[in-house]
């Protein structure tokens, strides 16, 4: 495959959407075309399972369903976005990956590591990103800037030692794969932020 897949990541609030644009501009702007995706999501069919994701009606939704509904969506959305655009030679730019699996089904809800590497093995083999951004801030900060938002989702009906197990979870994985991650401190202002933003994807250029 010739273009780079690059995932960003972090807990709830923490600017990965207001960013994410801003990565995307910094490639194009070194005239590489970019494919901007999300997980859950970014198929008509993924975005569905993504909607029953998110459901607050659905609040309680079994670990293991929401573990599956996961990689189901992730199998979709390999086969129909990310390998294809990655076979064009464009980079992929995806909102959350397979670590937010780890960081929530794992971290958050507690589901063995062991039986995630498993379906990530039968949904990727082994593809894997080539960077992935890590902003991160702490609980509180994200929350809070979350908060503004209308009715919470299922997920952001969670409570804070929930995202404080995520939030660990990500900093784990960024300590144990540190080549491919960078950790962006993301609760400086939006400036800042940006700027650390634009120095790594400077060396990814070099
Ligand atoms: N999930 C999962 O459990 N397992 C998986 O495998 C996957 C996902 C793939 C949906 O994800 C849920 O799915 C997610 C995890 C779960 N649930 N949670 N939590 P999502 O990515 O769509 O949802 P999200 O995390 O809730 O995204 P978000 O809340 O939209 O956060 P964000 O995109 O990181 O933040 P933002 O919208 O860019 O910024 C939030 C506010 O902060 C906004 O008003 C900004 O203007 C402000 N902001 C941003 N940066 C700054 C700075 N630097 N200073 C001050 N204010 C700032």
């Amino acid at each position: 495959m010739n273009g780079k897949f690059i995932t960003v990541e972090g807990i709830e609030g923490v600017g990965k959407t207001t960013n994410i644009t801003y990565v995307q501009q910094l490639l194009e702007a070194n005239g590489i075309d970019v494919v901007l995706t999300r997980e859950p999501g970014g198929t008509p069919l993924g975005e569905a399972i993504r909607a029953l994701l998110l459901d607050a009606q659905y609040t309680g939704m079994d670990p293991v369903c929401e573990l599956q509904l996961m990689f189901a969506a992730r199998a979709e959305h390999l086969a129909r976005v990310i390998r294809p655009a990655l076979e064009q030679g464009h980079w992929v730019l995806c909102d959350r990956f397979t670590d937010a699996t780890y960081a929530y089904q794992g971290g958050g809800r507690g589901i063995d590591t062991g039986i995630i590497a498993r379906l990530e093995q039968l949904v990727q083999g082994d593809f894997r990103p080539d960077l992935t951004l890590l902003l991160d801030v702490p609980v509180e900060v994200g929350l809070a800037r979350a908060s503004d938002r209308s009715a919470p989702d299922r997920f952001e009906q969670e409570k804070v030692d929930f995202f404080e197990r995520v939030r660990q979870a990500y900093l784990d994985m960024a300590g144990e794969y540190d080549k491919r991650y960078r950790l962006i401190d993301a609760s400086q202002p939006l400036e800042d932020v940006q700027l650390q933003l634009a120095t790594v994807m400077q060396t990814l250029h070099a």
